[in-house]
């Protein structure tokens, strides 16, 4: 398996240390390498020399509140990067399956339950930077013959989400102010509601999208809708305390425009390869909640060693 990164003066690969490998390691099995999805002709070296079966597009500038402050750089590299990395596969001339990591985002203000058949009416840069995203790879497999897929993912989450999303920002904050060592949390809108499932399973769709004879697009998600209030109080009660104590409000996290309510129906994935949400709700966030209890307890108590690589 190869991974590409973006160079960074610090470490940025603790999210994959668990399956990392030093490159002396002799059986090697994983192989990352720097590049940028503005390095036109870097990725198209790289692709030559790794000669990929299967190529998964998730790089992008993906949060949408910070895509309203970076719109410019936003649309260079979720929407334009995109061009980029599906020409480079072409100059390549590799012969590989394509997935596009689409998003619910794109759905924006369209009222749910949304699917494959749901118009677009994104509500961000970065929502309008993957709807062009999502017709490129749609081009791509009509124009060129490309085996291209969209996976059109909502929310999903897990241990390994980035801190500055809700979810996680909530379960760390929670573990955080339970050991004695953060006061507040100060949240924007808490009534958009989202529908959050567990990352390792809409991997594994990924995955299975790319397996089928035939590329297609498919939602992913669990149709389990969570308002983000709901999501913070289910995670103050795994602790034991009161979420009004803690919980307070800062309009800096609020965006121009919000996505009001997110919630997915993955009826095609279902039928067509047998993928169906098995996590969501409650369940998730206490499984996030202990995990980033766990984390902290490590960190208070020395047990956790930063890997220098
Ligand atoms: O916000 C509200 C916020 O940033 C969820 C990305 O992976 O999923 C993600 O996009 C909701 C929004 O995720 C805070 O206004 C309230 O309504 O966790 P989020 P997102 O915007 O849904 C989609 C599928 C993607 O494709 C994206 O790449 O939570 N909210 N208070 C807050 N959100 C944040 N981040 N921080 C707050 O303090």
């Amino acid at each position: 398996m190869h991974g590409a990164i973006r160079r960074s003066s610090s470490f940025n690969t603790d999210r994959i240390d668990g399956i990392y490998q030093d490159p002396q390691t002799s059986d090697r099995s994983l192989f990352l390498h720097h590049t940028d999805l503005v390095d036109g002709v870097g990725l198209v070296n790289l692709l030559r020399d790794v000669q990929p079966d299967e190529v998964y597009h998730l790089a992008a500038q993906s949060h949408v509140r910070v895509s309203f402050e970076m719109p410019h750089y936003t649309g260079l590299t979720t929407g334009l990067g995109t061009a980029q990395l599906l020409e480079a596969i072409r100059a390549a001339d590799v012969p590989c399956r394509f997935y596009q990591a689409s998003s619910s985002e794109m759905f924006g203000a369209t009222p749910p339950p949304q699917n494959e058949h749901t118009p677009f009416h994104p509500r961000s840069p970065y929502g309008a930077a993957k709807v062009y995203a999502y017709w490129l790879a749609v081009n791509y497999r009509e124009a060129y013959g490309m085996f291209a897929v969209n996976g059109i993912l909502f929310n999903h989450e897990s241990p390994r989400r980035g801190e500055t999303f809700v979810t996680r920002k909530i379960t760390r904050a929670v573990a955080r102010i339970a050991a004695g060592v953060q006061d507040r949390l100060y949240l924007g809108n808490l009534d958009a509601v989202r529908d959050w499932g567990y990352a390792p399973e809409y991997v594994e769709g990924m995955w299975r999208m790319l397996q089928q004879d035939q590329p297609d697009d498919y939602v992913l998600a669990t149709g389990v809708p969570m308002t983000v209030r709901a999501f913070a109080a289910a995670a103050f009660e795994r602790v034991g305390l009161e979420m009004e104590k803690y919980l307070a409000h800062d309009a800096r996290y609020e965006r121009p425009a919000e996505v009001d309510a997110l919630i997915g129906d993955a009826g095609k994935a279902l039928g067509t390869f047998g993928w169906a949400a098995q996590v969501h709700g409650v369940d998730l966030v206490h499984l996030m909640v202990e995990a980033d209890i766990k984390a902290l307890d490590d960190q208070l108590s020395g047990r956790t060693i930063r890997i220098d690589r």
